[in-house]
Order: C-alpha cells, then structure tokens, then sequence
C-alpha cells in the first residue's frame, strides 16, 4: 500500500526516465548523424538502462496495486554543441535525477513508507554510477581537447558499451 501523493510521485518520476531515455536517444541520434558510432552507441546503452528504470518504477506502482497513468513525454533538444558541452548537459540531466530521488525518498521518510524506502534504495546506488560515468568521459574529453586522435580513440572505447539488464526479481 503506498499513499495517493506517493502514487503521483512516482508516476511523475515515471515520466522523468522516460524522457530520459528520450533525451539520450536524441543524443545518440545526433552523434550518429555527425559520424561518432561509439558515442551513438554509448547514449543508445543509456536509453536502454532509462527504459529498465522507468519500468521498475512502473512495475512497483502496479505491484503495490496503484494505477500507472502515463502523462505526455516533453521534446528533447535535437542540437548538442560540442561533445565537452553533451556531457555536462548529461550530467546536468543525472544531478536533475538525483534530486528528484532524493525528493522522493525523502517523502517516502516522511510518510513512513518504508516498502518504498527499500525500493528507492537501487535508484540511489545508481544515481552515483549514473554521475561517475559522467564525470569520467567529461575528464577524458578534457583531457582529448581538439586532439583528434584521442577523440578516435575514445569514440572506440565508448563502442565497446553493452546493455546489462538488471537482474529479475523471482
Ligand atoms: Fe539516468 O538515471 Fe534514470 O533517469
């Protein structure tokens, strides 16, 4: 049993994966149209892992018996700047997330939800993997610069990326 203000959170952070998944698959969009494969592939591997935390959230709404209500998924941007600027827009987006879990959590203390407090515990583990990934490539691009090899070689490092999803309650 969750409360009905717990109900429309997690509806609303519902929403908040799904754009996320739309926003990276808009980025993996425009980096393979301007011919960076590994990067494209990279953002498509985040869309996928969005899809997976918007469908758990989904799941435990249905679980605890309450409704899934689906609300309007708004326009992502389609122009990024440079990569050095896509990366801090990605990291812009995870800190926006973490937030909100935080808010969410932070609710679920408040009513003494505590089945939620447990569940929510996952999206704050990831949250810190989410931001170190982040972190990392925005390292390494600085470190790159205007160096195109270096640009080269991470585009194959990000190619190597593959989805894991996550692994099914019994
Ligand atoms: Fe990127 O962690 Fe979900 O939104």
């Amino acid at each position: 049993m969750i409360s009905e203000k717990m109900n429309a959170a997690l509806n609303g952070q519902i929403n908040k994966e799904m754009y996320s998944a739309y926003l990276y698959m808009s980025m993996s969009a425009h980096c393979s149209n301007v011919g960076l494969d590994g990067f494209a592939n990279w953002f498509m591997v985040q869309y996928q892992e969005e899809m997976t935390h918007a469908m758990k959230l989904y799941n435990y709404v249905n679980d605890q018996g309450e409704k899934v209500v689906l609300e309007a998924i708004e326009k992502p941007p389609t122009d990024f700047g440079t990569l050095l600027e896509m990366f801090e827009a990605t990291l812009g987006h995870e800190q926006f997330i973490t937030k909100s879990i935080n808010d969410l959590v932070y609710l679920a203390t408040e009513e003494r939800d505590y089945a939620t407090q447990i569940f929510l515990q996952w999206y704050v583990t990831e949250q810190i993997e989410e931001e170190g990934n982040d972190n990392e490539i925005i390292a390494k691009l600085k470190l790159i610069g205007n160096d195109g090899n270096g640009l080269f070689i991470l585009d194959r490092e990000l190619a190597t990326r593959v989805f894991v999803p996550p692994v099914k309650k019994e």
